[in-house]
């Protein structure tokens, strides 16, 4: 008996220790072994296995798993990494690793990684003591909270543009009529940048898992990033510049395809248009009614009772004349799309499906069916090449209809209930998962099947747009933010969701205009359709039983101003094309956060001008609720014009503004070049051949790529376009349009040159021919924004503006002044 007792008293002396110190907090521990690569360091430390890889000089990738790493995969992630030129050594205690713009130092005893700038500047570093760690099978990057820091980004999320504060979750949901606060919304993007000591940084959590981000939410520590399963697998990117930053993470992801030119005109929209003879009376009404269009949406309504791949044919006998029609009326049509495919015995997409075995299932091999709009539905995997290659396939049913766009709704995966079950199984590219991994990346896996099935059967560029993605989704596809509400918040929630897709990769981003749910007043509407021609995007969307919402339903007065508003868009159709045609090479995105151009500026954080976004690299519009009649506008450094009356406005400055309805406060950047066009009605109609070419004065050089192509088909992909960069130089005086690149003629003969606060110049010399300069002709909104077929932007009451036209056909042009 005693000698049991010993025995029990030893075993509690030698094994209470160790059971005592198992801590439910598993951290990675010491370095037990390492391999240094060429560009990349391998190692197993107590608790953990890991890889450090340099993707490029800028860019460093971090994996850490409690278990052997698994073969490398990501459904967002295209950038190989690049071949660098790294240092890395390594002592006794750190491993150094070495680019040409970045240091990161990775701590052996315990594991934790910090980054340096080349000359010593801390950038970002592990919160000593918490480093990474798992709880179960979650697993948190901790990272110390720097004095002064600041986030932005994480895509679509709520709140205010600096994140500081807050804490978010990613799970892609289906938000009816959300709250203006509500997390987590319809899509993940696990990027965002730090922002401190006049320092920015990057970091991309590559995790589908459910993720959960903490930017010193109840605590004054840390900032966050973890997932509830699946490795740590972050990007860390840092540039000098933030534009630089979203160039690089892009680079990663993958930036935007050039879209079709119709799909950035007006788009007429609501839940839902049917019949055939109600479309073209939307149709007619807004040529009649002289309203820039280029596209009506069919909502679930056009379908035979919900089911996908089918035309109700009471309600549309015949699609493809139909759609014949609307383009001849120079509107494409778009088609919403559903992710359920009602089971139903004997119904064509159904048994094609389930012949090729295309849903997803529960472990017991029985599809997972759940209840939509049709009633019981199966879904189809699109984590499976199998089920993308069965969906690209009937996307051929929509080229036969005339189709040109395809809205992909309800692809969080959105069931009644919104309870989807964790055992359903995803084939994950033959990697098996359930869908706890797979949900985050259902919708960007559902709009790539939508846009390569568009590419295989469509005959000219594709529209695409998704309610849910994942970071990646701009290869695909746009984005709107969903079911919002027509509330004055909401609008300007709105403007800041989309400038936080923007400052995470997505450049094509939209909201429904005059809001989905709910009816607003005649101020909001007018306030949001002005707002909307300076969004990407430019649909008004209105949800079933709400009141009619196209810009004739709100009277006379609110008609002119859309009219005017949206004219204003078309006349800028060159300018914003070449947007879009920046961000398909560099990422930037159209609609860009101030935090972009102005980064350091303490200013563009505070609350009061959050909302504030340059549209472009010109622009800059400051939203207010419509009930506003004084705001407050912050102008940083420089020097901006009121776009209505050409007032110049000195930078660095906060200015209060008297408000009106009927004026969306919009300035434009001293030293931006702007061309536009004569007014059309629809992309699909040649403007005149001459491009107004509007010049602002500025103290800083600036340049502008013009660029211009078919807007249709993909000839530029061989060289046909015609890109020109022009160059403002107030050093040198000097405008200069460089040579044109690409084999596209242009359309545009003559150049207008319209030049804003350049007072004292009395001539111009362009290539050596003396031509007179004039003084400018006044026309904008309104009236006579249609009259003016040079697509001026002054008011009557202006100061002098001077114009001169001069011929596009010299290969370089220099105007002196
Ligand atoms: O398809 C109907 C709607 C659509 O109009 C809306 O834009 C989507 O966000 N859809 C959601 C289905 C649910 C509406 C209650």
């Amino acid at each position: 008996m005693k000698s049991i007792k010993i025995t029990f008293l030893l075993a509690c002396v030698l094994i209470m220790p160790r059971v005592m110190a198992q801590s439910p907090v598993v951290m990675p521990g010491n370095f037990e072994s390492v391999t240094l690569g060429e560009q990349d360091v391998t190692f197993k430390t107590t608790n953990s296995y890991g890889k450090i890889t340099v993707y490029s000089p800028s860019i460093i990738r971090i994996r850490l798993d409690k278990k052997p790493l698994n073969a490398d995969f990501s459904y967002a992630v295209v950038g190989k990494p690049m071949a660098v030129k790294a240092q890395i050594n390594q002592t006794d205690n750190e491993i150094d690793i070495v680019t040409d713009s970045l240091k990161a130092v990775i701590q052996k005893k315990p594991f934790s990684v910090s980054f340096f700038t080349i000359d010593g500047k801390v950038i970002n570093q592990d919160e000593q003591g918490l480093t990474t760690s798992w709880v179960n099978d979650a697993v948190t990057t901790y990272k110390k909270m720097q004095d002064d820091e600041h986030f932005v980004g994480l895509g679509e999320k709520t709140g205010n543009l600096d994140r500081k504060g807050n804490g978010y979750t990613n799970w892609n949901s289906d938000v009816y009529g959300y709250n203006v606060a509500a997390d987590p919304l319809y899509s993940t993007i696990p990027f965002y940048v730090g922002i401190h000591h006049g320092l920015n940084y990057g970091i991309f959590m590559d995790n589908t898992y459910q993720s959960d981000f903490n930017f010193g939410a109840s605590n004054n520590r840390f900032s966050s990033f973890g997932a509830r399963g699946g490795e740590m697998n972050y990007y860390f990117i840092y540039h000098k510049k933030l534009a630089d930053i979203i160039a690089s993470y892009t680079w990663l992801t993958g930036r935007m395809p050039l879209p079709p030119k119709w799909a950035l005109g007006y788009q007429q929209n609501r839940y839902s248009y049917y019949p055939e003879a109600e479309v073209m009376r939307i149709a007619n009404t807004l040529r009649e009614k002289r309203i820039p269009a280029d596209g009506i949406t069919l909502d679930i309504h056009y379908m035979d009772r919900y089911q996908l791949f089918t035309w109700n044919k009471n309600r549309f006998p015949d699609p493809a004349k139909m759609s014949a029609e609307l383009n001849k009326l120079g509107l494409k049509l778009t088609v919403i799309v559903d992710p359920g495919i009602k089971v139903e015995k004997g119904a064509p997409a159904y048994e094609s499906g389930l012949a090729k075995d295309v849903y997803i299932k529960y472990p017991d091999g029985t599809p997972y069916t759940g209840q939509v709009w049709p009633g019981w539905c199966n879904f189809t995997d699109f984590t499976s090449e199998k089920g993308r290659a069965w969906w690209r396939g009937q996307v051929d049913f929509f080229a036969k209809s005339g189709v040109s766009g395809i809205w992909n709704d309800m692809n969080e995966i959105s069931t009644w209930g919104q309870k989807m079950p964790d055992n359903v199984l995803f084939d994950f590219d033959g990697r098996k998962t359930t869908h706890l991994e797979a949900h985050n990346v259902y919708g960007l896996e559902m709009v790539r099947s939508s846009y390569e099935g568009a590419l295989e059967h469509f005959k000219e560029r594709p529209f695409i747009l998704s309610r849910s993605g994942y970071a990646g989704l701009q290869r695909y596809s746009a984005i709107w933010t969903g079911d919002n509400r027509a509330e004055e918040d909401h609008m300007l929630a709105g403007v800041r969701l989309m400038n936080s897709l923007g400052l995470s990769g997505v450049s094509f981003t939209g909201m429904d205009i005059g809001g989905f749910t709910g009816n607003p007043t005649t101020s909001l509407y007018t306030r949001w359709i002005e707002l909307g021609a300076f969004v990407p995007y430019y649909r008004n969307h209105t949800a079933l039983n709400t009141r009619a919402a196209e810009p004739w339903a709100f009277g006379e007065d609110v008609l002119d101003i859309a009219r005017s508003y949206i004219s204003l868009r078309y006349q800028l159709m060159p300018y914003l094309y070449s947007s879009f045609y920046e961000s398909t090479q560099n990422g930037m995105p159209v609609m860009r956060s101030l935090a972009i151009n102005y980064t350091f500026d303490p200013k563009v954080m505070d609350p009061t001008y959050q909302n504030q976004y340059e549209f472009g690299n010109g622009f800059m519009v400051a939203p207010f609720e419509s009930t506003a009649a004084f705001g407050k506008v912050y102008f940083p450094q420089g020097t901006w014009y009121d776009l209505y009356t050409g007032g110049e406005q000195k930078g660095a400055q906060e200015v209060t503004i008297p408000v009106s309805v009927s004026k969306l406060p919009v300035y434009v950047k001293g030293g931006s070049i702007i061309p536009m066009q004569s007014l059309t009605q629809s992309t699909a109609e040649l403007p005149t051949d001459t491009l107004a070419v509007h010049v602002y004065k500025g103290d800083k050089p600036n340049h502008f790529v013009y660029y211009e192509d078919d807007g249709k088909s993909f000839s530029y992909q061989k060289g046909d376009f015609y890109k020109r960069t022009i160059s403002f130089d107030p050093g040198k005086k000097t405008i200069t349009f460089d040579k044109a690149e690409g084999t596209y003629q242009t359309n545009f003969k003559y150049i207008r040159l319209v030049l804003h606060g350049f007072e004292q110049t009395a001539s111009v010399k362009t290539s050596g021919n003396n031509l007179k300069l004039q003084d400018g002709t006044i026309a904008f909104l309104g009236a006579a924004a249609n009259t003016d077929p040079q697509g001026s932007i002054n008011a009557p009451d202006s100061s002098p503006i001077k114009t001169v036209t001069i011929n596009n056909t010299a290969n370089n042009i220099q105007i002196n002044y």
